[in-house]
């Protein structure tokens, strides 16, 4: 666990998808998700600054699998901006799957952030949508609120947490992936591709 004293003023926790549908029972359950709740509870007692992001997809999201016929959960589509994992429908806006987990208690956080809102377009990261260049506007409100270090936890590890850390980096700050208050979906290696890309990228996991 972090000491109070790494956790200063210019330090933002970053609270990714903890969502019903990412959970057990949810419709793009990550194996034992649920299990971030309290520790991300306990984790998030520790900071002054923490913002929480949500999945937040229309109906007949182009993400979605149903929205392509003949295609099933876990293949790839072409899109526009490049290959696309096409998942189950899953944190559609306003349902119960998209709801943050029941126990998450961060009645301090002071953002949530909806992500993945264009039906053309996913967003893994917390701060680019999956075309790479249409912002959510997350580091422009970092910035403006002078945070340096960004704390990165949540789900999916290999996906919007791996996707929201890169570009954390890449927007200038520091970044650390608390990687035991995260879960991982892993398809197709996309954990081993995660480690790796940290790795090469000088993102610290701690
Ligand atoms: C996520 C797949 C699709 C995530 C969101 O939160 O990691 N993964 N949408
Ligand atoms: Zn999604």
């Amino acid at each position: 666990m972090l000491e109070k004293s790494a956790t200063g003023g210019k330090d933002v926790l970053l609270v990714v998808d903890v969502q019903n549908d990412f959970c057990s029972g949810g419709r793009l359950a990550v194996p034992r998700g649920e299990e971030v709740v309290p520790v991300i509870n306990e984790l998030a007692r520790q900071f002054e600054h923490v913002v929480l992001t949500q999945d937040w997809h229309p109906a007949g999201h182009h993400s979605f699998a149903s929205s392509h016929p003949g295609k099933k959960p876990y293949e790839t589509v072409e899109l526009a901006y490049g290959t696309q994992i096409l998942w189950p429908d899953h944190c559609i806006q306003d349902t119960d799957g998209a709801r943050l987990h029941g126990e998450l208690r961060i009645p301090h956080a002071e953002l949530v952030l909806r992500k993945g809102y264009h039906r053309e377009i996913d967003s893994y990261s917390a701060f680019y949508e999956n075309d790479h260049t249409t912002h959510t506007g997350l580091a422009g409100y970092l910035r403006e609120r002078a945070f340096e270090r960004v704390y990165i936890a949540g789900l999916a590890f290999d996906f919007c947490v791996r996707f929201s850390a890169e570009d954390a980096k890449r927007e200038g700050f520091e970044v650390a992936v608390v990687e035991n208050v995260c879960r991982g979906i892993d398809i197709e290696g996309s954990l081993r591709v995660t480690r790796q890309t940290f790795e090469t990228l000088g993102i610290r996991c701690v």
